[in-house]
């Protein structure tokens, strides 16, 4: 398989866009001076709706090599939405990149299963992939009924999809207890995670979809814990959320990745 690796940063509701545009100005020098190499690891930002376009100005006037994408997307493709956002208004923006189904959306949108599988169609549509965040609770955890779970959640996306849209998908594993908390899943868990559901895809596809599919952990990830968790076969790269804020944080774990 080869798979680059993907250090995503979700800056979810952080940023305006002239801090935004300070922030990417800074990492790609900060990548520069430790001559990065972007086609070992691809790095990647998702600001808020409001900080894309600067970004995207940012990036082509300077030629980076970063790409970046969008938290949400309306599953609509245009028309009486008031405050929604299409695929194809992000795609013009140049996003590669569409978060779905984040825990924080699950919890504060009504965003179900049946949402979130428009989501990914309206983002394949567009040309965009999407990052599908799946994980369980604490609850599922104590149960014993984690990966079931996991693999649960993104084969309620799956198998909806033909086999060259589920060959673009990227997972994110984010179990919900450690988002945001600094209690980091430990490597196996993360390993494990990753295997049942690259095992699962496999099972539902084939092997080249199961090989081409990146997946990510997310959850407390920092400088500290990045390198024993890219270390293990599944895991392909990150979602970093409070770690992605801090320039030489996110510099650093994209070197390790
Ligand atoms: C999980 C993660 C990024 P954090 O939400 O998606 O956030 O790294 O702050 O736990």
């Amino acid at each position: 398989p080869h798979r680059i690796p993907l250090v995503a940063g979700n800056w979810k509701m952080n940023f305006d866009h002239l801090e935004a545009t300070y922030f990417v100005q800074k990492l790609a020098w900060s990548l520069r001076d430790v001559r990065f190499d972007y086609k070992r690891c691809e790095v990647a930002l998702m600001p808020s709706f409001t900080s894309l376009r600067s970004v995207q100005v940012l990036v082509e006037a300077d030629r980076l090599n970063i790409t970046y994408g969008a938290q949400a997307v309306s599953v609509t493709a245009q028309g009486a939405f008031t405050g929604d956002v299409s695929a194809d208004m992000l795609a013009s923006l140049g996003c590669s990149y569409v978060i779905v189904g984040h825990s924080e959306r699950r919890k504060y949108h009504p965003e179900d299963d049946a949402n979130i599988v428009d989501q990914v169609r309206a983002v394949l549509a567009a040309d965009m992939q999407p990052i599908l965040c799946v994980g369980e609770s604490f609850e599922e955890r104590r149960q014993g009924i984690e990966l079931d779970f996991a693999v649960g959640q993104v084969h309620d996306v799956t198998r909806d999809l033909s086999e060259a849209e589920a060959a673009r998908l990227i997972v994110a594993y984010e179990p919900v207890w450690a988002i945001g908390t600094g209690m980091v899943a430990t490597p196996e868990t993360a390993q494990d995670a990753a295997k049942a559901i690259r095992d699962d895809l496999r099972k539902s596809f084939n092997a080249s979809v199961a090989d081409s599919v990146r997946i990510l952990y997310g959850g407390s990830v920092t400088s500290k814990n990045a390198s024993q968790l890219i270390s293990e076969p599944d895991v392909d790269g990150f979602l970093v959320g409070g770690a992605s804020l801090d320039v030489d944080e996110l510099a650093t774990i994209a070197r390790l990745a």
